[in-house]
């Protein structure tokens, strides 16, 4: 049996029957929401599927394409990488749109299904509105620039195609080492095109998640190690939040008196009331951390892309023999760095782990002095939050914390930030009261993912009070989706910290011996009216009291507030938290400032400390010691 339908009324068919199954073993709809902007490209192909056939797939229309990817690529971080949903654009600059949001989601390995409208297959009326027309290439159009920020793309010239294609696309949107953006062009003709398609094509498909175990000999190799080490330390990332394994390694991590330091996105992998939690790690590292990364001796990434604001640039691991394994399911990021690869889900790895460690524990001196090191760092982080600036403004480090006292003591909340002088600071910053408080995009550190991002996130967990916070260069990039919370009664916080200019850059351009040039704001602008203008409800907070109050809303008033509201704070841009660890940013090698040679200098001293090689030589045999 078949049944006729046109390329996008059997796309919605398709998307609506993926189901996959959630952490209880639950079926749920994989794809959860479909963002749009309608053109010509779209509107009248998958613009008419979407409206006559969409049931159980609600349509957002969003303002502008890239911020319709951000909101996608959050919904699904939140959900884990087990739901996700679909974004559809017009051809030309609609779909040209949605390269930033593409590369943000692939970068973070995190599902989003892309829709762009695409030139005519047939070429009838060529050239259509908004065609490239490439001289040499009359095939490629300009969504071939969505191609390397995609896992997956493909072109539909025929609705027949979509018996191939559509299954891989969610194969691939599925796959936890592959996944990120997948791009599936849709000429405007085909678009409308009809085809006999089987009826086998439309019935329920029920997914899992792959999560393999790690082999015997990569089990044994790792327990060996372990157990062989004097400073070991485990580096969790985004991995462990999307396997589920956070409270398994929290178990390795006590059981064996294993310290455990976080990446951005491994942050809240393992509580912050753990004993041997060591906190961020990396160039945004705490001193605890840091200090034990350079000496340890055998190093366990976990679910890491091992970046290079993790491993300084490659000059935080300074012990000569350290040893690197890495737990991912990413065959790649397995491999990095001359580790030891293990390709297996975390939450598998830790779970066979723990009986290959049995009766182990790191010795005591050890484990004591990273309970000192923790301790220091405490006191630090305090100091950190108490310093004060000379304008008499509350700083970034107090924004944060009001924050995260409201997360310790009025759960749950979902923090979500990206870019700017915030990442840094909250990563070193931000103590874990749960799993979810903490929403971190710094795979790509993309401008303008914090409010959008923040619908998404909201979308996916309603119950949760969810914060964009961000600053004012952030804002200017990309706030018009404030309008979208309004339309769709997404009760989003907003807090915008206003430093005037992109500070963050600023002080980077001083600290590689430069003078300010080209990062402050010269005129300035009335963001509470602009928020206003867009709808949101706005109030500014001089004081960290006031902040704490404005944040502190009681259940019924979340579930009575409709729309997105705005905390503006005027934030004292000379508040720098110092670094522990340094960043491979290269500075000119000529110049007439002696600030700049001074700076120059330096880095060439740095650099000497990058190492492209961790493990020693004379054990290479077992590097191959694998799958
Ligand atoms: C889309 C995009 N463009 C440029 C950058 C480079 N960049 C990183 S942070 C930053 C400034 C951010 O300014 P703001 O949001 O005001 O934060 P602040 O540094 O002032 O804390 C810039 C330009 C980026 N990360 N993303
Ligand atoms: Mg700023």
């Amino acid at each position: 049996m078949t049944v006729r339908k046109t390329t996008a009324q059997a796309i919605v068919e398709f998307l609506k029957q993926q189901f996959v199954l959630n952490f209880n073993g639950q079926p749920q709809p994989f794809f959860q929401g479909v963002w749009g902007i309608f053109g010509h490209g779209n509107v009248a192909g998958v613009g008419q599927a979407l409206e006559e056939g969409r049931g159980s797939l609600p349509f957002y229309q969003g303002k502008n394409e890239q911020a319709m990817v951000h909101a996608a690529t959050a919904f699904a971080k939140a959900r884990k990488r087990r739901a996700c949903m679909v974004c559809t654009t017009s051809i030309g600059p609609g779909a040209t749109n949605l390269v930033t949001g593409a590369a943000t989601a692939t970068v973070n390995r995190l599902p989003v299904l892309l829709l762009p409208g695409d030139v005519f297959s047939r070429r009838r009326p060529d050239p259509v509105l908004q065609q490239l027309e490439h001289p040499l290439n009359p095939d490629v159009s300009v969504n071939d620039c969505l191609r390397p920020v995609s896992k997956f793309w493909d072109r539909i010239h025929h609705p027949e195609q979509l018996l191939t294609s559509l299954p891989e696309a969610v194969r691939t949107l599925l796959d936890p080492g592959e996944t990120g953006a997948v791009t599936i062009a849709l000429p405007q003709d085909i678009q409308a095109e009809a085809f006999d398609f089987p009826d086998e094509f439309f019935t329920q498909q029920i997914h899992h998640i792959l999560a393999p175990a790690p082999a015997t000999k990569n089990l044994e190799a790792l327990a060996k190690k372990i157990r062989r080490a004097r400073r070991p330390l485990i580096v969790a990332g985004g991995g462990v939040h999307y396997s589920g394994a956070q409270e398994l390694l929290t178990e390795v991590s006590n059981r064996h008196g294993l310290p455990v330091a976080t990446t951005q996105a491994g942050t809240g992998a393992i509580s912050a009331k753990n004993d041997l939690h060591l906190g961020s790690i990396g160039v945004t590292g705490t001193a605890a951390s840091n200090s034990l990364a350079r000496t340890a001796d055998l190093v366990i990434a976990i679910g890491s892309r091992l970046s290079d604001f993790t491993t300084a640039s490659m000059t935080l691991f300074q012990n000569p023999d350290v040893e690197l394994v890495s737990i991912n399911i990413n065959p790649r990021d397995a491999s990095k760095n001359f580790s030891l690869p293990i390709v297996a889900d975390a939450r598998t790895s830790m779970a066979h782990l723990l009986p290959y460690l049995e009766g182990h524990r790191s010795q005591d001196t050890y484990v004591s002095e990273i309970k000192s090191l923790i301790s220091k760092w405490n006191q630090d982080r305090s100091a950190m939050i108490a310093q004060t600036s000379p304008t008499g403004l509350i700083t970034i480090p107090q924004v944060i914390e009001t924050i995260n006292a409201q997360s310790r003591n009025r759960s749950p909340i979902t923090v979500v930030h990206a870019a700017g002088g915030i990442p840094g600071d909250i990563h070193r910053l931000w103590n874990s009261a749960d799993p979810s408080d903490y929403h971190s995009e710094y795979g790509y550190s993309c401008m303008g993912y914090e409010i959008a991002g923040a619908l998404g996130v909201k979308l996916a967990e309603p119950e949760r009070q969810v914060i964009a916070l961000l600053g004012d260069g952030s804002y200017l990039m990309l706030a018009q989706e404030i309008m979208t919370a309004v339309q769709y009664e997404i009760p989003i916080t907003i807090v915008l910290c206003d430093n005037s200019g992109f500070q963050c850059i600023e002080n980077l351009q001083s600290a590689t011996g430069g003078t300010s040039f080209g990062n402050r704001f010269t005129s300035s602008v009335d963001f509470m009216a602009n928020a206003k203008s867009l709808g949101a409800q706005v109030t500014q907070v001089h004081s960290t009291r006031d902040l704490a109050a404005a944040l502190t809303v009681s259940e019924s008033e979340i579930s009575r507030q409709k729309g997105p509201r705005l905390i503006y704070i005027q934030v004292a841009p000379d508040i720098r938290l110092p670094g522990t660890a340094w960043w491979d940013v290269p500075m000119s090698e000529v110049s007439k400032r002696p600030k700049t040679k001074a700076a120059r200098a330096d880095y060439d001293q740095e650099r000497k400390k990058q190492r492209r090689v961790l493990r020693p030589t004379s054990v290479k045999g077992e590097h191959n010691d694998h799958i």
